[in-house]
């Protein structure tokens, strides 16, 4: 179906209820929260009742969004939804286990911008073009009447968040006129980006300095140079004193090298090993991470790679590099420069 199709039904199904369920993907980032608070800020505005879940707790860089602190981790007992919105997630794994039944939640109403996904929802407002699910958001938003001039500070500070994030502060190839415009409309109801990057990318920890001296050195490259490939172990962060908050994107640096045409991290943590790829542009980081069960976009995606064997983790490691290493050389091969 058409994503005006779907808009239709979505706006239909938002005017004909009152309270709903807002949520996104598990481990929260910037556009998930973001779009999520977008989307709150705005059916409030028409008179709705919203309620914020998610299973996991607000990522302390963005705890002083405006609205974050009314995300729970739990649904109320009892509760029963007129829908239940769902952001920036193409899996429902990725929802949490408990994600509460459809008796509870209503019609799923997704809003995402992911390419590599698997079945969600009953209506999906996808479009894997958009710069962020914020993007979708404002879609909806539109469709239900709601104007981008003098958007309300919360709701155009979210949407600043999100757009910023998904798009590496406008730099990704997904940085398209809508991005723009919509920067502009927040821009023009007082959104400051000076503010926003104060906030985001301002506040580090020492513990995540310390961190970063840990994880550099465990830097490999492979694949005659064009992968480069970086590991987080729970140990390192016992040792920095750090927590999964103080870990920030450091993907990215690997991915930056000169030569490197994939960056990767490699996380061991709570029994598990997942690897998040970054790519600049010619092997498709989402098919990848997706024969692994993961998903994604084309320069960004992630998956887990396999249960750690607790009393031998290296060997898990061992065994999860080999594997990766074979798929991404086997994508190189088949992507010749
Ligand atoms: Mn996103």
């Amino acid at each position: 179906m058409l994503f005006s199709e779907q808009l239709a039904l979505a706006t239909d199904l938002i005017q004909r209820g009152q309270r709903f369920l807002i949520g996104a993907h598990a481990r929260l980032d910037g556009d998930a929260l973001g779009a999520m608070l977008v989307t709150a800020h705005g059916l409030r505005k028409l008179g709705k009742e919203v309620y914020l879940y998610n299973p996991d707790p607000v990522p302390r860089r963005l705890s002083w969004l405006p609205g974050a602190g009314e995300v729970r981790r739990k649904v109320p007992g009892g509760a029963r939804f007129s829908a239940t919105l769902v952001h920036d997630c193409g899996a429902r794994h990725l929802l949490g286990e408990h994600f509460p039944e459809p008796a509870v939640t209503g019609p799923l109403i997704v809003l995402d911008h992911h390419e590599i996904v698997s079945e969600l929802g009953d209506i999906v407002l996808r479009d894997q073009h958009a710069g962020s699910a914020g993007v979708i958001a404002m879609r909806l938003l539109a469709a239900l009447g709601i104007s981008e001039d003098a958007l309300p500070l919360d709701l155009a500070t979210a949407l600043f968040v999100s757009l910023v994030e998904d798009t590496g502060w406008f730099r990704y190839p997904n940085t398209d006129q809508e991005v723009f415009r919509l920067a502009m409309a927040a821009r023009q109801s007082g959104v400051s980006s000076w503010e926003v990057a104060l906030q985001l990318d301002e506040q580090l920890s020492e513990a995540s300095l310390r961190l970063l001296t840990l994880v550099l050195p465990t830097l490999e490259r492979h694949c005659e140079g064009q992968l480069a490939l970086l590991t987080l172990t729970d140990q390192m962060l016992r040792e920095a004193h750090a927590t999964m908050d103080d870990v920030g994107k450091l993907v990215n640096y690997a991915r930056a090298l000169r030569g490197v045409e994939l960056g990767g991290q490699i996380t061991v943590s709570d029994d598990r090993i997942y690897v998040s790829l970054r790519g600049k542009g010619r092997i498709h980081v989402g098919e990848l991470c997706a024969q692994f069960g993961g998903g994604g976009h084309r320069n960004a995606a992630g998956c887990t790679l396999s249960f750690a064997d607790s009393s031998d983790v290296p060997k898990s490691l061992a065994q999860a590099k080999a594997t990766l290493l074979t798929a991404c050389q086997a994508a190189l091969s088949a992507c010749p420069t």
